[in-house]
């Protein structure tokens, strides 16, 4: 067994055949960090690139991020608990008054894939909840989705709380279909991604600029 099998069994969203070769691959003596990292994170950043180019679509990534996320419940409990925080803690939502949270979810999966600890707040998510959120977990960055232009100002409220409250190096980055870079340069939000892929590298950056690895 190798990595690469891992990755091909992730890209085919075959739940069964990832929890076949993660186990097959611990049995074997592989470091669990480096199973995590070499196949699937490494494969949901091959996904997000062709998520990214439209090569593949929404439920090819569902189905790849659903067989990621089986694999990772192998592997999670046999890493040291400050493995997978050590990248950073980003809390995610939907902002308040919008259902929408297929992006998000997808969001968030991405960013799980990509080795961050993710807090998900789910939808109908009031300011409030996010800045306590945000102390609770120590998170570095809020992502904040909206998909109507009727909740996009909630954003505005979200951010103006935690710039005001949140703690000072705190960044946040929004997203959702109706978004744009201009709205969130105006509202004041640090960063900005029209898709899931670009999302990942978008928090990749701000994580970096605040000293995480
Ligand atoms: C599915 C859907 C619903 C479902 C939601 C189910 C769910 N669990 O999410 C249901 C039926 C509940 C629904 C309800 C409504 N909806 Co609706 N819905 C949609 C629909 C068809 C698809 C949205 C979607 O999932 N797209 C697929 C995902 C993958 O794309 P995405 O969300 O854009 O996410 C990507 C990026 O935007 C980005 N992203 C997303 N979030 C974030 C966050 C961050 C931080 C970052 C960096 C990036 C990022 O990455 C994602 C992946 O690439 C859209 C139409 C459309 N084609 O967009 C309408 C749409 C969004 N809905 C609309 C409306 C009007 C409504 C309702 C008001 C309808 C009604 N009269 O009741 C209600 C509102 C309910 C509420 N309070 O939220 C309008 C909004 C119009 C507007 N300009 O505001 C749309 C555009 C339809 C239309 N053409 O009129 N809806």
């Amino acid at each position: 067994m190798n990595v690469d099998e891992l990755k091909k069994a992730v890209f085919e969203g075959n739940i069964p055949q990832v929890q076949n070769i993660v186990k097959a691959l611990l049995e074997e003596g592989n470091n669990p960090l480096d199973i995590l990292n070499n196949g699937l994170i490494s494969a949901m950043e091959a996904i997000g690139i062709r998520f990214k180019n439209n090569e593949i679509y929404v439920p090819e990534v569902l189905m790849a991020a659903r067989a990621m996320k089986e694999g990772l419940n192998i592997v999670k409990p046999l890493l040291s608990a400050g493995e997978i925080g050590k990248k950073g803690c980003i809390v995610i939502g939907t902002v308040k008054g919008d259902l929408h949270d297929i992006g998000k979810n997808i969001v968030a999966i991405m960013l799980e894939g990509a080795g961050y600890r993710v807090i998900d707040l789910g939808v109908d998510a009031a300011p409030e909840k996010f800045l306590s959120a945000v102390v609770e977990n120590n998170a570095g960055v809020v992502a904040l989705s909206a998909l109507l232009t009727t909740t996009m100002p909630a954003m505005q409220t979200t951010v103006t709380l935690l710039k005001e409250q949140g703690p000072d190096n705190l960044k946040i980055m929004i997203g959702g279909a109706p978004v744009t870079k201009e709205y969130s340069n105006e509202i004041g939000s640090d960063g900005y991604s029209d898709d899931a892929g670009s999302a990942v590298d978008t928090a990749r950056e701000l994580l970096l600029s605040m000293g995480y690895k």
